[in-house]
């Protein structure tokens, strides 16, 4: 048994003093200060907070992409997560046009088992919705534990969806109660806007951003919520959202008592089109990802502080996605189209948010929710996870608000040759981390392993009515 003893721990109602008993992979008991019994192994936490480990809902290891492949497998993709304090990931198996989708799922299957540090579960990427993949869905939700779908309305001819195939395949998941969620770009517009820049021969990463307009993705997300009215109000979780027409539409949505949540990234809420993707030479092809960042001269940082506040955006994902500038970014050198689409942060977010906190942009409850509660609840985790609550997994971080992070890729985990975040200093510091009640991490120390990971079958999503 272990005693996490003299620190704060913060619940969905906000912080309060307490001891945590664990015992073996669980929490046994929640302690006033002082009240526990002698004998535990006592982790001091004295004049530190005491959270549920986080959970990324969006990660995309060894992601096959534009090319090449995402540069974190689940061995060091989790093992950065974990000492960043996240302890569950959930990632994407992917089906491409044409495949079967048990296949795809047997294949992330075999890259994950045996490999992750932390807990992980699976959604599933739909990149071909036809009437086998639609029977799929029903096979994933009642015996997989896959209860979500992602579509694209980008990427025409890689991963992209039309509204027909949108349609069906959220007609499918009213009827089994899965989630879908969306990449809500307008990728035909796109491609137009990708293929007039390079014929004049704006060729710079900065052009990623510029033919990516928010208003394709507003329009996007307008079409994926109206289409989820058609299909009897689906539950629609918008994927990485990034700017301010977009959370328009899924206010208004929500506004109206529809089925519509949303995630946003913490690229989006501090990093922009100008300062980063607009970076001398080739060097803004290190924030390539898609959605794109925004311009600072507009409101969307703000805003999207203030949809996490309001609860407009109810999650912050990573949307992991790493790949080195050397032999993969560089695969885009004189066309920006060509840049694999991905920024690698699954080590940072539980830092970065916190220092939302730090800024006064977020409560310390709703930084706990953004990262851990929430996408347990909207992903069938809890109270398994995502809560200090005895009978959940102890999955727990302690973290110390009066400690500092350096973000660098002299210190970073992920398997990446730069850093989005490079030379970044913020409060606050992941101290020890917990998984199943083993500490994994503590002082600066990593001692967990790959294969601790277990395979987590998910249950149907909370906030579905
Ligand atoms: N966006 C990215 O930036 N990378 C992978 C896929 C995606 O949708
Ligand atoms: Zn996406
Ligand atoms: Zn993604």
């Amino acid at each position: 048994m272990k005693l996490i003893k003299g620190g704060t721990v913060i619940g969905a109602t906000g912080p309060y003093p307490g001891d945590v008993l664990v015992d073996g992979e669980t929490i046994a008991a929640i302690f006033a200060p002082g009240r526990a019994p002698d004998g535990p192994d006592v982790i001091d936490a004295t004049g530190k907070y005491v959270i549920p480990g986080a959970i990324d809902a969006h990660t995309h290891m060894q992601l096959p992409f534009g090319g090449t492949e995402a540069s974190d497998t689940f061995d060091t993709g989790t093992r950065a997560a974990a000492i960043g304090g996240t302890t569950t990931i959930i990632d994407f198996a992917v089906q491409r046009y044409g495949e079967v989708v048990l296949d795809s799922l047997a294949a992330w299957h075999g890259k994950a088992d045996g490999n992750c540090h932390i807990d992980y579960a699976f959604h599933q990427i739909l990149g071909g919705v036809d009437d086998d993949a639609l029977k799929s869905m029903d096979q994933l939700v009642n015996h997989e534990g896959i209860t979500s779908f992602k579509l694209f309305m980008a990427y025409p001819g890689v991963f992209y969806s039309d509204d027909g195939q949108i349609l069906r395949a959220m007609q499918k998941a009213r009827a089994n109660g899965a989630m879908i969620m969306m990449h809500a770009e307008n990728g035909p517009a796109i491609d137009v806007l990708v293929k007039q820049a390079l014929e004049r021969g704006e060729t710079d990463p900065l052009f990623h951003g510029l033919t990516r307009p928010q208003e394709l993705e507003a329009e996007a997300t307008s079409r994926a919520i109206w289409l989820a009215g058609v299909a009897a109000d689906c539950p629609l979780y918008i994927v990485h959202l990034s700017a301010s027409k977009a959370l328009e539409q899924v206010k208004a949505a929500r506004d109206l008592g529809r089925n519509v949540f949303a995630e946003t990234c913490p690229q989006y809420l501090y990093l922009t089109l100008e300062d980063q993707l607009g970076a001398p030479g080739f060097e803004g092809a290190k924030w390539v990802c898609s959605t794109p960042l925004r311009s600072k001269h507009e409101s969307h940082r703000a805003d999207l502080w203030q949809g996490l506040r309001t609860n407009d955006l109810s999650v912050v994902s990573t949307d992991h996605c790493p790949f080195c500038m050397k032999d993969q970014k560089e695969l885009g050198v004189g066309d920006f189209s060509k840049i694999p689409n991905g920024i690698g942060g699954v080590e940072h977010r539980v830092d970065l948010l916190y220092q939302g906190v730090v800024d006064g942009k977020l409560s310390l409850a709703r930084w706990v929710e953004t990262i851990a509660t929430t996408p347990a609840r909207m992903f069938g985790l809890y109270p398994r996870k995502g809560v200090i609550a005895p009978g959940s997994d102890a999955d727990i971080v302690v973290y110390d608000p009066n400690g500092r992070t350096r973000i660098s890729v002299e210190t970073h985990h992920m398997n990446m040759d730069h850093s989005a975040w490079e030379g970044w200093e913020i409060d606050g510091r992941v101290d020890t981390v917990l998984s199943r009640g083993e500490v994994i991490s503590a002082n600066g120390e990593y001692t967990g392993r790959a294969g601790h990971g277990r395979y987590v079958k998910r249950g149907l999503s909370d906030y579905l009515l």
